[in-house]
């Protein structure tokens, strides 16, 4: 023992998604490593708002970017490398463009990001990231669905560009990661997965992931799914595409899911359900994460939360039931929305008088 270096925590430090489950990747064996050490993010156990759930969040903000994207990026960054591809290109609602404006920076290549300049856009955090990595940003005078239809013609058109959204099937191999780990961290799988769904990429992985898994002895059972869409953009609920979609969650802001097909089917196979949530359900479910658990996620990842308390109120989630939320994105992705949903701050002078005078009156 003496010759083992680090103190008593040390432990064999995470290599990120592709090294850790290479042998679970359907990547090519020639293909580069590309990372920056995302995936191994904490599962967290709820303190206040399970509401009788045994229930746990995973914590995808934690990731390089602050969401889940890098997982898949990973993968798909290091395909289209060893495929010869000269740029990255993507249509986002934010988080994949902040993911594919990094892995670009890191491994070189070129990123063109075709972004939602209608409606509200997309959140300040995640246009500041790319900008900070260098992409080109591009504000895209429609919203996510036409912009997406947009970068699939160009990057059928140019043979040397790598299409880095979830239609391409390297995205999904990364994010599916995230199930290997959410039962490595309970021991098995959970009885529900509750996740926001907007082009449907994320939940189709993870029920890729959790096959996966329990095929190669790794979990006894699967899970069930419960994807949480919201009211105004909820096509998988509605069994419709909406033209219009409108949601104060901008990064599922998503009216023709590309990967709908996926989602149904698994939903499906897991006996699970999509479920809408209101704009007031999500921000309920926001205020609640971030002020009685100490977790702050952006509006779309409360989704999932908002999801599996409609859930118990429909009696699909029962008492005890072990459940994991997924928390898809960081709080600071969206920082004009956790101002705008929180009490403002005060003012004092510089003295101690002043500033005890700020406290709640029981503590002055
Ligand atoms: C925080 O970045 O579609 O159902 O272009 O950013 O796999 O689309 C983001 C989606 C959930 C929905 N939570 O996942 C994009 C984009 C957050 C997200 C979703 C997104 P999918």
């Amino acid at each position: 023992m003496a010759n083992v270096p680090g103190g008593a925590g040390a432990r064999a430090a995470w290599r990120g998604v592709v090294q850790e489950y290479r042998s679970f990747l359907s990547l090519p064996a020639d293909a580069p490593d590309v990372t920056l050490l995302e995936g191994g993010t904490p599962l967290v156990p709820a303190v206040r708002v399970g509401r009788g759930a045994d229930l746990h969040f995973k914590i995808e903000g934690s990731n390089p970017t602050g969401s889940f994207k890098d997982r898949g990026m990973a993968v798909a960054v290091s395909a289209a490398l060893q495929a010869g591809a000269r740029f990255l290109v993507c249509a986002s609602t934010g988080n994949t463009s902040a993911s594919a404006a990094a892995y670009a920076a890191r491994t070189g290549l070129p990123a063109l990001l075709a972004v939602p300049a209608a409606g509200g856009g997309v959140a300040k955090g995640k246009l500041a990231q790319a900008l900070a990595f260098g992409a080109r940003l591009v504000l895209v005078d429609g919203n996510f669905d036409e912009a997406l239809a947009a970068v699939r013609a160009l990057a059928a058109a140019r043979p040397d560009a790598a299409l880095v959204n979830s239609v391409n099937p390297m995205r999904l191999e990364g994010q599916k990661t995230a199930a290997f780990e959410v039962c490595d961290q309970l021991g098995d799988a959970p009885d529900w997965l509750c996740i926001p769904v907007g082009n449907a990429g994320n939940v189709s992985a993870y029920w890729r992931g959790f096959c996966e898994y329990r095929r190669a002895g790794c979990a006894t059972h699967l899970p069930r799914l419960l994807g949480a869409q919201a009211e105004g953009a909820s096509p998988l609920v509605a069994g419709h595409e909406f033209e219009r979609p409108e949601t104060v969650a901008t990064a599922i802001r998503i009216g023709k899911p590309a990967n709908a097909h996926l989602a149904r089917a698994a939903v499906a196979e897991a006996g699970g359900r999509f479920l809408a949530v209101s704009d007031a359900d999500i921000l309920r479910a926001y205020r609640a994460l971030a002020r009685e658990e100490g977790l702050f996620c952006e509006p779309a990842s409360a989704a999932s939360l908002a999801g599996m308390w409609a859930a118990q109120d429909a009696g699909l989630i029962r008492e005890g039931q072990r459940v994991v939320c997924v928390l898809t994105g960081n709080g600071l992705k969206d920082p004009e929305r956790a101002v705008a949903e929180s009490d403002p701050a005060l003012h004092a002078q510089p003295t101690a008088e002043e500033i005890t005078a700020c406290l709640p009156m029981e503590l002055r």
